[in-house]
């Protein structure tokens, strides 16, 4: 039944459409429970399709009439859209229909957040606005007339005409129904300008409700830098006279690219020193870039289908990765952007949901905006770069802004490019987009005469729908160093194209220390027989800064490891090697606080489910307690002293340098308030005239069981304030002792101010009880009821983000037979319940599998 309703789409059942659209013309008649949508479209047959059978997407509309040439015609309308007999030969469509944007708290579709007027419809929301055929592969200029007593009215492209109660716009690129956007609202703007290098002048706005004016600088200046970037570094100008930006509250991500009006969660738009920290900052720029860089890879060049959805995102986020590595530290972005994607995408990998970069079948395309798609997808690129070189890589993204502008393509047609650039055949590489599964890659080494030959071997472990795999491409990066710290064969970069594969290093004096997959060159797990002394002279002594990272992690992990799983005393060797490095000021202060961060709960967890073993939230959280407290004792002396050395407190800056001595005092600070009963955090609380310390202060304590009063009064600061207030809600849940987890959560849902219909402030609650590990996992089974219990109430209003939330309980087969039934249980519950949106009722049933 549930089947026959939420319908499997299949990439090989890919046809093209059999009408193209030359133009769109819309007109919007606003109103919050009635507004009309007149469309009128012309339509004309596609040579290349096989059948001229006419089919329109369409849901909950209220079609109002329809005509073809200006005559009526009487549809078949299905939940889903409607046929109609049409001409052979072009013809002019017309409809107008009916929708409620008041009642939709979808998010998808139009829909009014805070009083105004926003459309989200990527991927496939449009649908809900008017008949159209709502694909990627139907491209079209479009002309859209708002009417409306709101002030501000915008679409995409350019203003043609406004007046009284109306505005005209006309977006000239041909573009697919998802780019589509309409913003109407009580909004000011933070106006700015932009001169493109070839001289054309762009009008830059900022939008944003009254009250928040004050928050919009840092993201002008990003939107410039990004611009001034895409033209440097590839060569991608702007292309229209204007470039809106509006922050919407009520927003189901992070945010959306339509053409000339990116629409973005507040969240990724508005910041100030008071309210924002470094992190959101380093955020929102790049998400703004992300936006900004989707203009030419997404808009120009979009993709053929929803299946190739890494076409776009995985290229965007490869090059907002770029352009943050180039703002900021380019070793602290690759450190930041391997614990992501080895938390998210790893993860997903792993276990039920685990999917091919490029999907190959869906119910709800809206589920596959995974970190498969996006960090793995961005990771796929990169180790095309790598495989091709900077020069090949230049050549072959001219080649592909050259051939394909204006169309909407395929991973063959950007793997052509790139063969077609470069002469290299890209057969074998094209795996990493159909073979789910992270790639494990053994190491074996001998040492003989003055050869070192290491021996390295690929797995590829089946994944659901998946066994059999075949050897993928794996651009290996390796360095050896020498037993007194000398590098004696600099970074190399070794093939891997087989199931097994030797290579030989000769002519050396010493027994080398290998530095494997140095700047962690490709999205694999490498094993590797080591011990903790190679580790540390690793952190002393690599020159790859991400093994350095990468050494002090694995110190740190098995030093873990050890305390949870025999009781053994925290590892001398980690505590020293720290030690060293946290007191050594010639060290980059971001990359010490990168290093004094521990493994996480889920990937220590993960490490004992990779052992065989059952692993115990419980005793992984006290693990990670007990650790810190013996960091704490191992820094002792040197805490306060280093503390204040880097404490900052010049006028604030969001820039690297100092976001870098702020992440390492904060980290200090936690460890500072296990030993002076809160003083300096509340000293730092009291003195904080910036977000980053006040937050940095307030978890700090929360983190110690302290911090009581620091939190109400941080309460009637910031009441007014809801992305502050989002804060609030979450260090309290994140930072909350695993028997207290559930407990705070509920009690936070109890407050007034708490709201399922914004996603922000229920990923605020719920976000942090699935990042408490040990919380979410408590024993009682507190845990799971709630957030089981809230999904389910959130589903009817929002499907989009109660599926991506089922995501907690992706792990569920993983531990002990008491979590695992309950998990099993309250999964079940929600899939048996009777109209379960299709979002949600995906996600359940790969996850339960
Ligand atoms: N393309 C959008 C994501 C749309 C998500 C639809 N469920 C934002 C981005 O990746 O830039
Ligand atoms: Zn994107």
């Amino acid at each position: 039944m549930k089947d026959a309703e939420n319908p499997t789409i299949y990439l090989k059942d890919y046809t093209p459409p059999n009408w193209l659209v030359e133009d769109v013309h819309l007109t919007f008649r606003l109103a919050p429970q009635a507004t009309r949508v007149i469309s009128r479209v012309r339509f004309t047959p596609n040579p290349d399709a096989d059948g001229r059978a006419f089919f329109l997407e369409g849901e909950d509309l209220r079609l109002i009439w329809c005509k073809i040439n200006g005559e009526d015609v009487t549809p078949q309308v299905t939940t889903v859209g409607l046929t109609c007999e049409v001409p052979e030969d072009s013809f002019v469509w017309e409809a107008e229909v009916e929708i409620a944007p008041e009642a939709n708290t979808a998010l998808e579709g139009l829909y009014m957040s805070g009083g105004m007027y926003s459309t989200q419809c990527e991927a496939q929301g449009f649908r809900k606005i008017t008949y159209y055929p709502d694909r990627p592969d139907v491209m079209a200029p479009f002309t859209v007339r708002i009417e409306s007593d709101m002030p501000v009215l915008l679409s995409n492209g350019n203003k043609v005409s406004a007046g009284d109660g109306f505005a005209v716009w006309h977006d000239p690129w041909p573009k697919p129904s998802y780019l589509f956007a309409l913003v109407a609202g009580h909004l000011v703007n933070l106006p700015g300008t932009f001169t493109t290098r070839s001289g054309k002048e762009v009008e830059l706005n900022i939008w944003v409700r009254p009250g928040d004016e004050d928050k919009c600088d840092f993201a002008l200046e990003a939107l410039k830098k990004s611009m001034t970037w895409d033209e440097e570094v590839y060569g991608r100008e702007y292309d229209l006279d204007i470039f809106n930006i509006v922050a919407v509250d009520d927003f189901n991500m992070g945010a959306m690219e339509n053409k000339g009006l990116n629409i973005f969660n507040s969240s990724a738009v508005l910041a100030n020193a008071r309210t924002a920290t470094d992190a959101n900052f380093e955020r929102i720029e790049a998400i703004i870039a992300h936006e900004y860089f989707h203009n030419w890879t997404g808009n120009r060049i979009t993709c053929r289908d929803w299946f190739q959805l890494c076409l776009k995102e995985g290229l965007t986020v490869f090059r907002d990765a770029q352009f943050t590595a180039d703002m900021r530290s380019e070793p602290v972005k690759r450190i930041s952007d391997v614990l992501d994607l080895r938390g998210r995408q790893f993860r997903e990998d792993g276990g039920p949901l685990a999917h091919p970069v490029r999907p190959e079948s869906f119910q709800e395309i809206n589920n596959f905006y995974t970190s498969t798609v996006y960090e793995k997808g961005a990771e796929v690129i990169g180790m095309l770069k790598r495989l091709v070189g900077d020069a090949g890589y230049a050549k072959a993204l001219d080649l592909y802004f050259e051939r394909h502008d204006g169309q909407a393509c395929t991973i063959e047609d950007w793997l052509k490019v790139f063969e077609d650039a470069t002469g290299r055949d890209l057969a074998q590489f094209k795996r990493w987009y159909s073979q789910a599964g992270t790639p494990k890659v053994t190491m074996r080494e001998a040492w003989k005469g003055d050869c070192y030959t290491l021996t390295l071997t690929q797995d590829l472990p089946d994944t659901p729908g998946q066994t059999d795999k075949q050897p993928q491409v794996i651009p290996f990066a390796i360095g050896l160093l020498d037993p007194s710290g000398e590098e004696v064969v600099p970074t190399t970069l070794l093939e891997l194209t087989e199931k097994e594969q030797t290579f030989t290093f000769n002519g050396l004096a010493k027994r080398p220390i290998p530095s494997p997959l140095r700047g962690f060159s490709a999205p694999i797990i490498v094993e590797r027989k080591t011990n903790n002394a190679e580790r540390a002279f690793l952190l002393q002594h690599d020159t790859d800064p991400f093994n350095r990272w990468e050494a002090g992690r694995q110190l740190a992990k098995s030093a873990l490891v050890n305390m949870i799983g025999d009781g053994a005393d925290p590892d001398p060797l980690y505590l020293e090697a720290l030690t060293t490095l946290i007191t050594d000021d010639s060290q980059d202060p971001a990359f010490r606080a990168l290093c004094l961060g521990l493994p996480s709960e889920d990937d220590l967890a993960q490490t004992f489910a990779d052992m065989g073993q059952t692993p115990d939230p419980q005793a992984i959280w006290e693990g990670r307690e007990a650790l810190r407290g013996a960091v704490s004792d191992a820094l002792a002396g040197d805490l306060a002293t280093l503390y204040n050395r880097h404490l900052v407190t010049e006028k604030f800056r969001p820039d690297a340098e100092q976001g870098g001595k702020r992440a390492l005092t904060n980290s200090l600070l936690v460890l500072l308030t296990r030993r002076d009963e809160g003083a300096a955090a509340q000293g730092q609380y009291a003195d904080a005239d910036n977000m980053t310390q006040q937050m940095g202060a307030l978890s700090a304590l929360l983190a110690n069981d302290l911090g009581s009063l620091e939190l109400a009064s941080f309460a009637d600061q910031w009441a007014h304030e809801r992305l502050v207030m989002d804060k609030w809600f979450m260090v309290q849940v994140l930072q909350a002792r695993p028997d207290l987890a559930a407990g705070v959560a509920n009690a936070l849902t109890q407050r007034p101010d708490f709201t399922m219909t914004n996603p922000n402030r229920f990923r605020a609650v719920f976000g942090a009880l699935s990042m408490n590990q040990a919380g979410f996992h408590h024993a009682s089974g507190e845990g799971y009821r709630l957030m089981a219990d809230w999904l389910i109430k959130l589903d009817p209003v929002n499907p989009q983000t109660t599926a991506r939330m089922c995501s907690a309980f992706q792990t569920w087969r993983r531990y002990d037979t008491d979590r695992r039934e309950m998990m099993q249980e309250h999964l079940q519950r929600i899939a048996d319940l009777p109209g379960l949106s299709r979002d949600t009722s995906e996600m359940v049933s790969r996850i339960l599998g």
